[in-house]
């Protein structure tokens, strides 16, 4: 008999229907597979458990979340996840906080966790790890002598070599995602990043059916390049709102950005990109006001704190030196908008400014494409560090550290001719249909079901 699906999350899903579009697929695909569903408990614990706690409510599948205690939360959670390896993996090495407790806290949590779930595993189950809160957690399961199958999902950028070097835990990192059966990363570019790093390791060691093997661990890694459920957002987009949600004059234009505010996401460069606009345009041509819509992240991590002041500022500089009595050219709201209001917004914009630095995929670039009228669509400018960019090359690719390419782009988005923009709008949802995260989530877990059981590889746990 075939095992159960197990999935292990940072967050999942505890109070009412789940929202977001990675939540609500990975409850179906629960739903109709059945199966587990871990993540970490909302509140903290003052002494942590070493079992599971249920979470009722839903009856498809089964819910549990893990303790964490408030100093887990610093050190496993802001400090070693969000404060080490998200910088890692954004090119930001500048930034990594190193903190010898994060590491210890980071490695304590895989390790409570792994220990729950080795009594829980049967070995034909399916264990799927979410993202970089988790990359120890097959080594430490392999150390407890679990065979059943587990992969792992980075839904952020594969660090280079280079960038991996700087961190202390180095040759852990490289022993974390060997002890996966299956690695799946977001794109053909990561995957190569990973390869080469592997390449590079003194014990790596490419096998000839494209697996990787590094010591007594052998791993695959593919890209499963994520997507959005497009047709409910092209669905959700052909109801008129209610209201105007912005109340922009009819002879004005909205350029829309959507992201958590986060110093990947590259605000700060958009911003001056628009200001190179504001700059060069024809002062007779339509006015276009930038709608910056950012809900805060990350609040207690100081390099946020500092985004924060550094996009007031500039914001404020940028409206006094070009605003007029009638007209704010930036409007920068820190707040998160429900997907009723989103959407209508991603279908008024002229354009879709999603200049990341580094992103993994970047889902709001899928999303504003989905929202499009096909008739009259606005214009995708995407940056070349969004991992969305190796699909939707029929976007306005820029390179977002450069405010004259982004200035441009707008420019020639927002005087893109009808046919024009009708035809790159057709490739794009094209690509969106492509991605389907449905489709995404069932190729993940058949994947893994496939690779060959970590039985019958040779595999020495290293440690
Ligand atoms: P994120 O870094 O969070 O995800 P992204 O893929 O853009 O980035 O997803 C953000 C989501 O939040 C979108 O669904 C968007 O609609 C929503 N959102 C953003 N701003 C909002 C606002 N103001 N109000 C309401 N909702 C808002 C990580 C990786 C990405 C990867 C995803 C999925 O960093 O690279 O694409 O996981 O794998």
């Amino acid at each position: 008999m075939p095992g159960r699906l197990i999935v292990l999350s940072n967050r999942i899903p505890t109070e009412g229907p789940p929202s977001g579009g990675l939540v609500v697929a990975l409850h179906e695909l629960l739903a109709e597979r059945g199966g587990l569903w871990i993540g970490a408990a909302s509140d903290f614990a003052d002494e942590p458990s070493e079992t599971f706690q249920p979470v009722a409510g839903e009856e498809r599948y089964e819910k549990a979340t893990f303790d964490l205690t408030e100093d887990e939360h610093a050190d496993y959670y802001l400090g070693y996840a969000n404060s080490v390896l998200w910088p890692l993996c954004h090119h930001r090495t500048d930034l990594l906080a190193m903190e010898r407790r994060y590491a210890d806290g980071y490695r304590a949590v895989n390790a409570r966790v792994a220990r729950m779930l080795a009594q829980i595993v049967g070995p034909e189950d399916r264990i799927w790890v979410h993202d970089y809160h988790f990359l120890p957690l097959a080594l430490e399961l392999r150390r407890l002598g679990v065979a059943a199958r587990v992969g792992m999902f980075l839904h952020i950028p594969f660090p280079a070599a280079a960038d991996i070097s700087a961190l202390t835990e180095s040759d852990e990192f490289y022993q974390w995602f060997a002890a996966f059966d299956l690695v799946g990363l977001q794109t053909e570019a990561d995957v190569a990043r990973c390869l080469d790093a592997y390449r590079r390791h003194p014990s790596g060691e490419m096998l000839l059916d494209g697996r990787v093997k590094l010591d007594g661990s052998i791993f695959k890694v593919r890209s499963f390049p994520i997507g959005i459920d497009g047709k409910t957002f092209a669905d959700i987009a052909k109801t008129p709102p209610a209201h105007d949600p912005v109340h922009i004059r009819a002879d004005a234009r909205l350029i829309l950005g959507v992201d958590r505010l986060d110093y990947s996401k590259g605000i700060p460069h958009r911003f001056r990109g628009f200001s190179t606009y504001l700059a060069r345009r024809d002062p007779c041509s339509p006015r276009a006001t930038l709608l910056q819509i950012t809900p805060p992240s990350r609040e207690s991590v100081m390099a946020y704190q500092e985004i924060t002041r550094e996009l007031e500022a500039l914001s404020g500089r940028i409206n006094g030196q070009y605003g007029e009595i009638d007209w704010t050219p930036i409007r920068f709201v820190v707040r998160s908008v429900p997907r009723e209001t989103l959407v209508p917004l991603y279908r008024m914009a002229s354009v879709g400014l999603v200049t990341p630095l580094a992103d993994g995929m970047n889902l709001v670039a899928k999303e504003f494409v989905a929202a499009q009228d096909p008739d009259d669509p606005g214009v995708l400018v995407l940056s070349r560090g969004a991992g969305a960019a190796e699909q939707m090359t029929d976007a306005l690719i820029v390179n977002p550290y450069d405010a004259e390419d982004v200035g441009d782009a707008i420019e020639k988005g927002l005087t893109m001719p009808l046919e024009e923009r009708r035809s790159r709008h057709a490739a794009l949802m094209e690509v969106v249909r492509n991605t389907d995260i449905f489709e995404w989530g069932n190729r993940f877990i058949d994947a893994l079901g496939a690779v060959k059981k970590p039985a019958a590889q040779m595999r020495e746990t290293p440690g």
